[in-house]
């Protein structure tokens, strides 16, 4: 492992931003397999996708202001659309929109003197050789035997470490990279998958040559730099062999990681900075969760509680 970066153990505090798609559908990220979408059913959101509103520069400021010095992007989640010009597939927003989201970010991470962060998913429903498991859309159809007839993980493998050798070559410094994730439990009588699946240790390879101050998570099923408790917080410091770990408590504001357009069921400011205290206090970062609605603007939700955060910290430097 690298050691913590002296960058990120002062950080403390990050933004993640969780934006594609299912963005535009306004009723989770999950949303795919939540309603067992085909991917007919799902081309309205690539053929719609305009984010009129995506300004990186604001999300930057937005950032700032609310006392963060990281921010982490989905470069591509689970439905598999690539947030920047690709050229390993058709399915990104260079060809829906004629933007790549992710230079747009990085660039205006870069100027506001934020570090550098990526997220990327192992999982890719959209990919014709990612085999059909438990997360995935099509579990439950009626000729779901026959579904992994031709489906190669191998030639998967290939694609996702191609992905991830572009976001690691084509945009400068990188700071952080969160894969996301590994599951290895059957379930509804499907196979999970395991670090083998995503051949966890060339990609983390790939990582230390590409970006060798960068740090990784630990959602390859292997260990990375930091471990990631997912909506809950630790109690006490997390420790192995006698010596603290680093960590990072990821979060939402209302539950939902993008944009769910009903959901009113929003942490208040109050708790959300006590569970900032407490997760420093613990040894941990916090990363908080914005979801931009299909246009690609901030929600003004979670945008009055950035604000509120950000007093706050303004008041306790
Ligand atoms: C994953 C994603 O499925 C989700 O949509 C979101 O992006 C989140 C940040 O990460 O969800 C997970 C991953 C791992 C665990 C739980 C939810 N886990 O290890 O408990």
């Amino acid at each position: 492992a690298v050691s913590a970066p002296d960058w990120f153990t002062a950080a403390r505090f990050g933004m993640f931003v969780h934006f594609g798609l299912y963005s535009g559908a306004a009723r989770h990220e999950w949303v795919q397999t939540n309603e067992k979408l085909t991917d007919a059913d799902y081309r309205q959101y690539f053929d719609n996708f305009d984010p009129d509103l995506f300004d990186a520069a604001e999300i930057a400021r937005t950032a700032k202001q609310a006392g963060m010095s990281y921010v982490v992007l989905t470069t591509k989640h689970h439905e598999g659309f690539a947030l920047w010009n690709t050229a390993l597939s058709d399915f990104n927003s260079a060809a829906a929109c004629g933007r790549d989201l992710v230079r747009e970010l990085v660039d205006a991470l870069r100027a506001a003197g934020l570090k550098v962060g990526l997220y990327h998913s192992l999982i890719d429903w959209h990919h014709p050789d990612f085999t059909v498991d438990w997360v995935h859309p099509r579990r439950d159809d009626e000729n779901a035997a026959s579904l992994n007839e031709g489906r190669d993980m191998a030639r998967y493998r290939e694609f996702l470490l191609g992905q991830v050798r572009e976001l690691l070559t084509d945009y400068g410094q990188v700071d952080y990279l969160f894969f996301d994730y590994t599951y290895p439990e059957a379930k509804q009588g499907w196979a999970g998958k395991s670090a083998a699946d995503w051949d966890a240790e060339g990609l983390l390879a790939l990582c230390r040559e590409l970006q060798p101050g960068m740090i990784v998570n630990d959602r390859l099923g292997i260990p990375g730099d930091f471990v990631t408790p997912e909506q809950y917080q630790p109690t006490e410091p997390l420790v192995a062999d006698g010596v603290p770990v680093l960590w990072e408590a990821c979060q939402t504001t209302n539950g939902s990681w993008g944009y769910d357009r009903d959901n009113d069921n929003h942490k208040s400011a109050d708790l959300l900075i006590r569970m900032l205290a407490d997760s420093v206090s613990m040894g941990g970062n916090m990363l908080l969760n914005v979801g931009p609605n299909g246009r690609g603007a901030l929600d003004k939700r979670d945008t009055a509680l950035l604000a509120e955060i950000g007093e706050w910290m303004r008041l306790h430097e």
